[in-house]
């Protein structure tokens, strides 16, 4: 006989006796023939996935800057697992004390104030679905440069320095009405806690439009990879401008060309001038499913999956071609299609058996329409890096191996 609680007792002393080999992934599971016939495991406190389940980002380098990218092609819906966000950063991750936390704002203001996290979550909380995309995003797309482009590449591998979360905080408007921001400012420094000390200017309306303080995510606080205890949000905006470890707010009246806004992030136009805060991001959609590594059973039915988004507000309409370009049908769109936040797409498709060149098309409530990589190379120049939303195709061959298909599109 035993009763619940030395039941309880022993099986975490089993769990502890099992030397920890991988932190990350449990070992190896065995599931037995019939499950109804042994008792399973009981709670913890804290969950993991399946031990059936292997989802990792693909990390780019060890060193202090690094980008690690979110596995598209294995995801559902539009939410990114917390532990699957991307990260960009360029000093490493800084360990901060959440006590010993101050965001402080001051320059162009009446009265300037440092902030405590306590304090932050004391003012009146928001919470918003939005995704953040680095705009070095889908390089992989374009690396080539003329060259061919490597056609074994995930989705991820291509575009996965993209992810959506749900995030809470307070409005900057709120705080700088706290403050009392003086009518002269035009712009904010957003500055970091971390070696980078990475910083940007950002133009104020932003802040009194729809600009956040966040300090959680997916309902937990933030990822220290995703800036915790707090970061700047803003949604829609390139993912370089949302300074994560956020701890100084320096209203002004002029940009500070940092870095970040002159050596780097800015965008090469075809007349040889340089676009700087180009902050926006252009409507875009990627397919992630069916894509590499995947083979098609074989001819019949599949259904096209991808997400979409706009830094614009809603996307309007995404469409999906299956033979290279030349019809477009409409993909169906999951709702609820959020303004500046993720779309998924679907759209059933009936493959032939044969080789086909398929890719999707994005246009946002604006009308801005998702370009073709030529034409979009053509508006943009030959030393276009960041930003590139230009359309993404896939293709199959005849045994139903599916892979990148860019270069068929240049
Ligand atoms: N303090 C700080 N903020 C930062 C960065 C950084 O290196 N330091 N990287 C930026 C870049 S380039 C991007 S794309 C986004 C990435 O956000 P994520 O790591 O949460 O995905 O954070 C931005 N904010
Ligand atoms: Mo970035």
């Amino acid at each position: 006989m035993i009763n619940r609680r030395s039941w309880f007792k022993k099986s975490a002393a089993a769990i502890a006796s099992v030397p920890l080999v991988n932190a990350t992934f449990a070992a190896t599971p065995s599931a037995p023939l019939d499950s109804t016939k042994v008792l399973g495991t009981p709670p913890k406190e804290v969950g993991t996935r399946s031990g059936f389940e292997k989802l990792e980002r693909l990390v780019y380098a060890r060193e202090a800057s690094s980008a690690s990218a979110t596995p598209l092609e294995l995801l559902n819906g539009i939410i990114t697992p917390s532990d699957l966000h991307f990260e960009r950063h360029h000093g490493g991750i800084p360990t901060i004390d959440p006590d010993r936390y101050a965001l402080l704002i001051h320059g162009l203001v009446d009265r300037p104030l440092k902030f405590s996290l306590t304090e932050l979550k004391r003012f009146p909380a928001e919470s918003r679905i939005c995704f953040i995309e680095c705009s070095g995003n889908g390089g992989r797309a374009v690396l080539g440069r003329g060259a061919p482009v490597a056609e074994e590449v995930t989705a991820g591998q291509v575009d996965g320095l993209f992810s959506t979360s749900e995030w809470t905080g307070v409005r900057l408007s709120t705080l700088f009405d706290a403050v009392g921001v003086k009518r002269k400012a035009k712009w904010f420094l957003a500055e970091g806690q971390d070696s980078a000390v990475m910083s940007r200017t950002i133009p104020v309306e932003k802040g009194f439009d729809d600009a956040m303080i966040v300090y959680a995510q997916n309902g937990e606080p933030l990822r220290p990879g995703q800036g915790y205890p707090v970061r700047l949000l803003l949604p829609g905006w390139e993912g370089n401008a949302q300074i994560k470890w956020l701890r100084r707010i320096d209203v002004s009246d002029t940009p500070f060309f940092s870095r970040e806004e002159t050596s780097k992030y800015t965008d090469a136009k075809t007349d040889g001038r340089i676009e700087m805060f180009s902050f926006v991001m252009a409507p875009k959609s990627i397919i992630t499913s069916p894509t590499f590594p995947t083979v098609l059973p074989g001819k019949g039915w599949n259904e096209i999956r991808g997400l979409a988004w706009t830094g614009h507000g809603k996307i309007a309409k995404v469409e999906v071609s299956t033979d290279g370009g030349n019809r477009w049908r409409h993909a169906a769109l999951q709702a609820p299609v959020l303004s500046k936040g993720t779309v998924r797409f679907r759209i059933p498709w009936q493959w032939d058996g044969k080789p086909a060149l398929f890719m999707s098309r994005a246009t946002d409530e604006l009308g801005n329409v998702q370009l073709m990589p030529g034409v979009f190379a053509d508006n943009r120049g030959p030393a276009t890096f960041y930003h590139n939303s230009a359309i993404r195709a896939w293709k199959v061959d005849a045994s139903g191996r599916v892979t990148f298909g860019q270069n068929e599109l240049a």
